[in-house]
This record gives C-alpha cells, sequence and structure tokens, in this order.
C-alpha cells in the first residue's frame, strides 16, 4: 500500500504500522519504548505523529492505503515533546553525556531541541550494579521503558529481568533483586543492544568517545553463524553488537559473539613465529620458520612420499583458507590425507545424511522453526551451544509448539518439553526405531510420500517390527509410555522438524543414528516438501560445513566431489596444472595410527588443538612424539603446541578477509575489523608463504580470488563469489548460477540420491563401544557449556572466565551420597584411558549413574579419559560414552 509522509511517499506491506513506514521513508522518530526485534508497547508517547485526522503513536497505530502522516505537526509534535521532557525531568543531566550513535534518549533530545536544563528532575543516587563483567547497569539512567525485560523474555527466553518499585522509583532489576552476575542473566546482551539511555550498557561502551570505524562480519565461534558489527575506536574493538537486518540472528547474539573478543589482544597472543631449538620453543624470525617448514616437508616428501605428510585443516579459519589448505596438500605434497575437526563431530551426519538423501547438508533454513508446530530435539543442547537457536526453539515453544527432547541430560530445553526421553547413552538408535515402530503401528504415516519419493520401507517396517516400545525403552532406560507419547506429537504434528547436535553423532554408531533419525522424518513426509520443515543438524563450528564444503576431506574435492571419480580429477588437475592423487587419504584418528607405525611422518595443524580436543590424547601425544615434523598455526600457544617442531601465528576471525558457511548452508562474509598483533598473518598468507618457498604458486593471490576459483571447479558454489555476497548478503548452497539466488530448502523435487529417492534405513541396535562393569560401574558423557568455547583457548582468555573459572563433574546427588562426595570436592576420574581430578558438582540434572564434564580447560584433560571408539562408518570418537570409576580423595588415601 502507499502511505505519504511529509513530502515522501512510500510503498509499504500490509500490517505496517506508521513508525516502520517513517522508518522506510529514511525518517528519524524518536520512539523510546520501541524496539523492532519486540511487540510494541505503546508507553512512552514519544512518538507521537498525526496519522490522516488523528494524533497517533506510530509504533503502534497500523498504516492505511493511502494515509498522509505529518512528522511535524504542532500538535502531535508538542504532545511528543512534552513526553521526552518528562521523561529527562526524572533524569540526571549526565544522561546527555552518551554519543548519539549510541543513545536514543540523546537523539530524541536532539530532535526536540531540549537540553540539559531541562534534567532539572530529583535525583535518586540509586547507584550502579557493575557486578556483572559485561552487563553494566546505571539505575539512575533507568527510564522504566522495559525494553530490556521485553528483550529478555520475547527474544532471548531466558526472564531474568523484571521492572520493580513504583512510579518514579520504577528500575530494572535482575533475577531476585540481588547482583546482577548471580542473576540467571546469560550475558546475550540483549537488554544492552535495546536500552535507549545507557542505563543498561558494556565496559567498551562506557568510554563516552565515540567509535571510529564499524565492520560487519560473521561471528567466528558457533556454527549459528550470527552477523556482528564490531565497533573499532583507536585501532582497538569497543564493543561487537548484532546486526538487526541479519536474516540469521535477527539482532540477537550470545556471550562469547557479542562480548567475548579480549583475546584479541591477550598477552600471550602469539605474534611471531616460534622454532624448536635443543627441545626448546624459540621465537624466530617468519623467513626462517618458513625455510624450515618447507625443507622440512620437501625433504620428508621426497624420501618417504607424500602420504608420509597429513594435515589437519581447521574448521575456525575460512573456506578460502580451506580451499587453499588441500590445494596445497594435493599438489605442492600430492596426498589427500587432509581432514578436518567435522571428523569429531558431524562425520556421521555428512554420511548419513548422504546416504539417506544424497547431500551432506541440514535440509531447511532456521527460519522453518517459526513454522513448526512440534519440534523433536534429539542429542543437541542448543540453548549452550548454538544460543542463538536455542532462544528461538524457546520461543516457538513458548508460543505454543510441541516439544520432544531426548537427551541423558535434563537440559535447559529438556526441562521445557512435552516429553523428555531421558534416554541411555549410545541407545539413540534403540529409541529411534522404537519411534519408527510407533509411527508405523499406529499409522502415522505419508504413504503417498513413502510410495513415490523414498525407497526401504519395507525392509525397515520388518526391521522395526521387533523395536516394541517395551524392548526400545528397555535398552534406551526410559518408559515406553514416555516412548509412545513422543512418537504421537512427532506423528500427529502437521510441521514437525528434528533438531540433533553431537549427542546423536559421536558414538560408535554414529552414523546409524543419522540415519534411524532420518527415518522419522521420512515417514512423516517432512523432509524435501514445502511446508514442512525437515531436519537441522547443528553444525558445531562457525566454519566446519565450510571446510568439508571446501573439500578439506580425504575423500572429497570441494563440493564433495570424489577424488575417486576421474572425471572429477581431471577438471581439477586441468585448473590447477598438476595431477590430484588418486587414492583417498587419512581420515584424522588414522593420522595418529599411521603416525605411530612410522608411516606418516609429518603433522601439519592449522588451528585445531588436537592434543585438548581427540579422544584418548595419550595415544595423540604418542603419535606426535613419533613425527619427524609437527608445524601448528594458532593463536596461542596450545597443548599441541608444546609437541610442535614450528608453531606459526596465526590470524583471527576478527583480523581476516573470506567467508564462513555456517550450519544452514549460507555463505557469510568475513570481515577484518582490526589488524592482527605483531606478526601474526592470517592462515591464507601462512600457506602461501610455505607453498611459495616449496617453489609452489598457488595462484588465488586473494581470498576472493580463491572463491572465485572454487566457484568454477564446483557446480554447486557455482553462483557464489565475494562480489555476489557483498552486494546481495548471504547466500544458501546450492547456488549454481550467477542469477539464482541459492536454494535453503533442498530435495523439493527429488532427492539427491542416485536414484532421486530417499533411502529409509532398517538399522539395529548395537551397543555402544564402551560400557560400564564393575570396575568402570558409572558413564561419562562429554560436551559443553554456554561460556565456554571448545579447548576454551579464546574465552578464557576473556572475562567469560570470570563467569566460569574451572571445569567440574557433574554427578547426581544419590550417586554423591553412595561414593561419599559433597559439592566441591576433589574426585578422581579414571577410565580405561587415562585419569583426571575434577571438582565435584552435585546437579540432579544428570541421569544417577551418569557423569557429565566439558572439555574447556587444558587442566582437566578429560580426553585423557575418553576411548579410541570411533563410529565404524565415519570414524568419528565416541566422546559421549566412556566407562569410568569414581574415587575421592579420601577413599584413594586409605586404598
Ligand atoms: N558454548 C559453546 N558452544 C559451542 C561449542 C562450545 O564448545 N561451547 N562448540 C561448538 C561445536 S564444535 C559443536 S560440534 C557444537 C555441539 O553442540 P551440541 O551437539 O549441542 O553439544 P554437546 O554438549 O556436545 O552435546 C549435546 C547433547 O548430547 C547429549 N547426549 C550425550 N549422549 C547422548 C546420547 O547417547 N543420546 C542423545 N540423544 N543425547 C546424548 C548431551 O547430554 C548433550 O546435552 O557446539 C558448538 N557451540
Ligand atoms: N571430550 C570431548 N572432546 C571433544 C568434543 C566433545 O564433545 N567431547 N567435541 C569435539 C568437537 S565437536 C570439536 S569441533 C573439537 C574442537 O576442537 P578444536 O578444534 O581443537 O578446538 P577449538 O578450541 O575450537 O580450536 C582449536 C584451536 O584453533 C585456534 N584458532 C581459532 N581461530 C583460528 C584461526 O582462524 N586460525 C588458526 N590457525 N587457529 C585458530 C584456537 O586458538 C584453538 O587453539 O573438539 C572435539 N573434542
Ligand atoms: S534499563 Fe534501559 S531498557 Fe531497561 S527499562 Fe531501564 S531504560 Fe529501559
Ligand atoms: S550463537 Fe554462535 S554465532 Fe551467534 S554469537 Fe553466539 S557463538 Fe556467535
Ligand atoms: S515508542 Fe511509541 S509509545 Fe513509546
Ligand atoms: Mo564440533
Amino acid at each position: 500500500m502507499r502511505v505519504h509522509i511529509n513530502e515522501a511517499t512510500v510503498d509499504v506491506p500490509d500490517g505496517t504500522s506508521v513508525l516502520d513506514a517513517v522508518h522506510t521513508a529514511n525518517l528519524e522518530l524518536p520512539a523510546l519504548c520501541h524496539d523492532e526485534r519486540l511487540s510494541p508497547r505503546g508507553s512512552c508517547r514519544t512518538c507521537l505523529v498525526r496519522a490522516n485526522e488523528r494524533v497517533v503513536a506510530a509504533c503502534t497505530a497500523p498504516a492505511t492505503e493511502g494515509m498522509h502522516i505529518s512528522l511535524d505537526d504542532p500538535v502531535a509534535r508538542q504532545a511528543a515533546m512534552g513526553a521526552v521532557e518528562l521523561i529527562v525531568s526524572e533524569l540526571p543531566a549526565r544522561a546527555l553525556d552518551a554519543p548519539a550513535q549510541r543513545s536514543e534518549l540523546v537523539r530524541a533530545c536532539d530532535h526536540f531541541g531540549i537540553t540539559a536544563s531541562s534534567f532539572a528532575g530529583a535525583t535518586h543516587d540509586r547507584g550502579t550494579d557493575h557486578s556483572h563483567p559485561y552487563v553494566k547497569l546505571d539505575r539512575d539512567l533507568c527510564i522504566a521503558c522495559g525494553r530490556c525485560v521485553a528483550m529478555c523474555a520475547e527474544v532471548q527466553g531466558t526472564f531474568a529481568l523484571d521492572l520493580t518499585g513504583r512510579g518514579f522509583d520504577t528500575v530494572v532489576t535482575a533475577g531476585d533483586g540481588g547482583p546482577w552476575v548471580s542473576s540467571p542473566c546469560v550475558g546475550c546482551g540483549g537488554c544492552v543492544d535495546s536500552c535507549p539511555t545507557g542505563a543498561l550498557s558494556e565496559p567498551g561502551l562506557l568510554d563516552p568517545r565515540p567509535v571510529t570505524t564499524t565492520t560487519t562480519t560473521t561471528c567466528g565461534y558457533c556454527g549459528v553463524g550470527c552477523t556482528l558489527d564490531v565497533h573499532v575506536r583507536d585501532g582497538e574493538i569497543a564493543a561487537i553488537t548484532p546486526v538487526r537486518s541479519a536474516p540469521v540472528n535477527r539482532g540477537h547474539a550470545c556471550i562469547k559473539g557479542r562480548f567475548a573478543h579480549t583475546f584479541v589482544r591477550a598477552d600471550d597472543r602469539l605474534t611471531a613465529p616460534l622454532i624448536r631449538r635443543g627441545g626448546q620453543l624459540l621465537e624466530a624470525t617468519w623467513d626462517d620458520a618458513i625455510t624450515v617448514v618447507a625443507d622440512r616437508l620437501v625433504a620428508i616428501r621426497d624420501r618417504h612420499g607424500p602420504d608420509a605428510i597429513a594435515m589437519i585443516s581447521s574448521a575456525r579459519a575460512t573456506n578460502e583458507e580451506n580451499y587453499l589448505a588441500q590445494k596445497f596438500l594435493r599438489t605442492a605434497i600430492g596426498t589427500n590425507s587432509i581432514d578436518n575437526c567435522s571428523r569429531l563431530c558431524h562425520a556421521p551426519s555428512a554420511a548419513g545424511l548422504t546416504a539417506s538423501l544424497g547431500l551432506a547438508g541440514g535440509t531447511n533454513p532456521l527460519d522453518d522453526l517459526d513454522r513448526t508446530d512440534c519440534i523433536l530435539l534429539a542429542g543437541a543442547n542448543p540453548t549452550e551451544a548454538h544460543p542463538v537457536v536455542g532462544a528461538r526453539i524457546k520461543q516457538r515453544v513458548l508460543a505454543g509448539a510441541r516439544l520432544v527432547v531426548i537427551d541423558p541430560r535434563r537440559t535447559e530445553l529438556a526441562a521445557l518439553a512435552d516429553v523428555h526421553l531421558q534416554a541411555r547413552p549410545g541407545s539413540n538408535v534403540a529409541v529411534f526405531n522404537g519411534i519408527a515402530h510407533v509411527l508405523i503401528a499406529e499409522d502415522h504415516l505419508d504413504h503417498d510420500f513413502l510410495n513415490q519419493r523414498t525407497t526401504g520401507f519395507a525392509e525397515l517396517a520388518r526391521l522395526v517390527e521387533d523395536y516394541r516400545p517395551d524392548l526400545a525403552s528397555e535398552i534406551a532406560d526410559v518408559r515406553a509410555a514416555d516412548l509412545i507419547d513422543a512418537a504421537r506429537l512427532f506423528g500427529r504434528a502437521q510441521r514437525p522438524v528434528i533438531v540433533y547436535g553431537l549427542g546423536i553423532t559421536e558414538h560408535a554408531h554414529g552414523t546409524d543414528g543419522v540415519r534411524t533419525l532420518t527415518n522419522l522424518a521420512l515417514l512423516r513426509g517432512a523432509v524435501g516438501t514445502p511446508g514442512c520443515c525437515g531436519i537441522l543438524p547443528l553444525r558445531g563450528q562457525n566454519n566446519v560445513q565450510g571446510a568439508s564444503d571446501m573439500g578439506a576431506l580425504p575423500d572429497f574435492l570441494p563440493g564433495y566431489q570424489p577424488v575417486t571419480d576421474a572425471a572429477v580429477r581431471d577438471r581439477f588437475a586441468a585448473l590447477w596444472g598438476h595431477a590430484v592423487p588418486e587414492r583417498p587419504g587419512l581420515r584424522i584418528p588414522q593420522m595418529f595410527d599411521a603416525a605411530i607405525a612410522g608411516e606418516v611422518r609429518a603433522i601439519h595443524v592449522i588451528g585445531e588443538d588436537i592434543v585438548q580436543s581427540d579422544p584418548n590424547a595419550a595415544h595423540v601425544r604418542a603419535a606426535l612424539r613419533a613425527c619427524d615434523l609437527v608445524v601448528c598455526h594458532d593463536l596461542f600457544s596450545s597443548r599441541t603446541a608444546e609437541h610442535a617442531d614450528v608453531v606459526l601465528p596465526a590470524a583471527s576471525f576478527l583480523e581476516k578477509d573470506g567467508t564462513f558457511v555456517n550450519f544452514d548452508r549460507r555463505f557469510q562474509r568475513v570481515r577484518p575489523a582490526v589488524t592482527p598483533p605483531g606478526g601474526a598473518a592470517s592462515d591464507f598468507d601462512i600457506l602461501h608463504r610455505i607453498a611459495n618457498a616449496m617453489g609452489v604458486d598457488l595462484g588465488c593471490r586473494t581470498p576472493a580470488d580463491a572463491l572465485a576459483e572454487c566457484a568454477s571447479l564446483t557446480p554447486v558454489f557455482a553462483g557464489l563469489s565475494h562480489q555476489r555476497l557483498d552486494a546481495e548478503g548471504p547466500l544458501h548452497w546450492p547456488c549454481r548460477t550467477l542469477d539464482q539466488p541459492g536454494e535453503a530448502v533442498l530435495h523439493l523435487d527429488r532427492f539427491a540420491t542416485p536414484d532421486g529417492r530417499a533411502a529409509l534405513a532398517a538399522r539395529p541396535y548395537l551397543p555402544p563401544g564402551e560400557q560400564p562393569d564393575g570396575e568402570f560401574p558409572y558413564l561419562l558423557v562429554t560436551g559443553r557449556r554456554l561460556v565456554h568455547y571448545n579447548t576454551g583457548s579464546m574465552t578464557r582468555r576473556t572475562p567469560n572466565a570470570e563467569l566460569l573459572p574451572a571445569e567440574a563433574l557433574e554427578l547426581h546427588p544419590v550417586d554423591a551420597a553412595h561414593l561419599h562426595v559433597v559439592d566441591g570436592a576433589e574426585v578422581t576420574v579414571a577410565s580405561r584411558w587415562g585419569r583426571v581430578t575434577l571438582t565435584a558438582h552435585l546437579n540432579p540434572d544428570v541421569a544417577p549413574g551418569q557423569v557429565f564434564a566439558a572439555f574447556h580447560f587444558p587442566d582437566v584433560a578429560v580426553n585423557d579419559l575418553t576411548s579410541p571408539h570411533t563410529d565404524t562408518a565415519t570414524g568419528c570418537p565416541e566422546y559421549k560414552v566412556t566407562a569410568v570409576r569414581i574415587r575421592t580423595e579420601h577413599a584413594k588415601q586409605h586404598a
């Protein structure tokens, strides 16, 4: 519809508010209680305008066809100005100190010509709360607009905030009114971002000097891929805020992307290369370091052959860096032995989804969550590991969608679920087959879809006949009635969506887990059909999807083109001017075995701390010791660096140019906001320098060139380029031509399998690799915590460490009583593979007989405990099931 605003005329969609129409016309209007991320409140009256004959609050009044809106109407303007004057009459004049850039209140005063003299008002002296490292409250600047409270409720879903007090004294409080840091606040920053006055602020913005540059980029922590604005002042990051127009995060973020950036300037950041001399890592020049790496790689290749060299590329690094890494290994070295940490998390997703549906990616965009009526969340803890997705799931459930959670722990979302199947670790296949049994027995099937678009139904039906609810429930240790309820909720839903994570994949039968979970969507016809919601694997690292997409895999060139396909190899060889090796290379666990066997002599690791993050760390250390050459690129000296011959200082995501692919297959731009410290360089430049020293020109001068080259060789990325991403914003792959938008939903016409049909999988339940016994009676589950990220190398070097300074072993109070362990006691945890000491934390949310720990702290080497068992199909470690025994210090003394 068409509306007229002052002299302008704009077209806006039906349902637009007057305020949105004003914004469409690029005009400013004070709106102190309004935030486009929230439902309109209409309480402050600072947005009054004349619309046709009436004075209305622009934020709540709907625009209508042909409406004439006047921002200059004297009556409306006088009333709005009066509202602002009333607000400021209760504020101290320092409210005007904030830069206009930051404060809507300052801009509102500018708009109406209100000056400090209007701030005559009463003083409260209610003080500040600076207890939280990131969220800083100055109570006397609070105008009780309620935006922070609404952000916390309507966007984040934590409900930590409230307005308390009456009238003049009304002010925001967190939790039960104690210090902010002790409240349930999860530090997403939504309240700070919305606050119009600076009552809520953050450390980098308490400084009143304005920021000088703002760079829009993509978060380098988790695979959600939030778009962030990095605000820089004097070459240093002042603050990072979420971008409101971003398609993925829509103006939301989490404590890591939003606040955890000070690692960039940590005192112990690597700024110069290190070379091991006389057993010690000593600072060296770049020239020396590059020469050592190049000469020794060449020597090893010439003496032992190219397959004696293996590379682990980084899911933290950009697509362009991963593209260059695999090109380097396949051409300059001549081997396919390159892998990335997808091996450690979602390799079973790639294998399972490819076998079932024909493509390795999640099938639908995040936005489909907003339409679902039932979410099946299995083995994922998104409110901690993918917080922006977790918040969206929560909002959807609050809006009425049903939620089934399958997880051995009572996670935040499990506590909110209609049904929580607290299944025993490693029992997924039994649970999914049990649900399939009920779907078939009660005919919650999409017969047309099954007939026309799938194969394997008869075989599946035969297999799951045995998985009666009582059998499945016995294997998984859940109630049969709950399993039936879960199946019915999923079976009766119109638009069910499956969201899953590592609780499905990191198992001895992880690929079977993915396939039997995918069966459930297929039985319901809920994948590859418009309006349905598909399957969303919550890919972990910021660019784990991209690292695999770019061919940092031992069996695939970019775009999952098999190295075993001669036609594919020829196409790459023609452009690269170098033959591509034919034999698939080694996977990460095989690299370590081969090193110990003397077959691999050099391991080159980019951005992964394998000693801390790979399972059975003793084995990894032995493998590194067996090598003639270990090279690593990192921001910091890691546990892996302790075993390296050369350590090269790398630039972080905040310092480099390129792209990442997020969990729902979107290519998104990464742009440098600050320069790397000292001599630190991007992995892109480091790889070029090593290749040059070997006399090899890798081409691809710039990251943009690298993506262009990759696109020219890879049909599913053919339409992608930096230029296009800069102009159009994030684009999904497949994106086959320059004029196509990219496919957000996969498999709409046919599945990408050879016969075009999805393959149902009849897979039996098989027990996990690790079983508890008399000696190791407990099951250790490992996973993640909100404020720290993987090896913690970055988050531990930020104030996040104040919020969680150490790791703990969570155990059920019943077990604690049995073991005579009190909360806070030191316990020794031993597995068949190693032992560590941890502080016990009693928590009824873990199941009796199970314990939980994360792996974020190097001094608590949880991966000394985990086993060498891996997924039989993909080699993904069985991180989620380790049999352990627990001893208290007291018991040890008596042993
Ligand atoms: N804050 C934070 N966010 C992160 C990361 C981080 O370190 N910290 N890491 C990123 C990375 S790399 C990844 S891969 C993702 C991982 O994200 P998630 O997959 O969500 O993370 P996890 O905590 O490892 O495991 C998820 C859940 O699986 C459950 N589980 C364990 N065993 C089983 C089982 O047998 N069956 C079922 N059904 N569930 C089981 C666990 O109890 C846990 O709640 O997170 C990413 N985001
Ligand atoms: N017990 C247990 N262990 C696990 C898991 C589990 O659930 N349980 N999960 C596994 C999973 S899913 C994953 S993904 C792995 C993650 O394990 P890792 O990949 O080892 O962990 P990260 O901390 O993400 O990053 C590795 C290193 O990269 C560096 N880095 C960051 N950005 C860059 C960059 O741009 N360039 C370079 N060169 N370096 C950079 C960081 O400083 C860090 O030292 O852990 C696995 N380990
Ligand atoms: S703290 Fe800010 S956002 Fe919250 S009620 Fe006060 S003025 Fe509004
Ligand atoms: S949800 Fe993930 S991508 Fe978004 S800010 Fe947090 S860590 Fe970054
Ligand atoms: S912004 Fe419209 S009433 Fe507050
Ligand atoms: Mo991961």
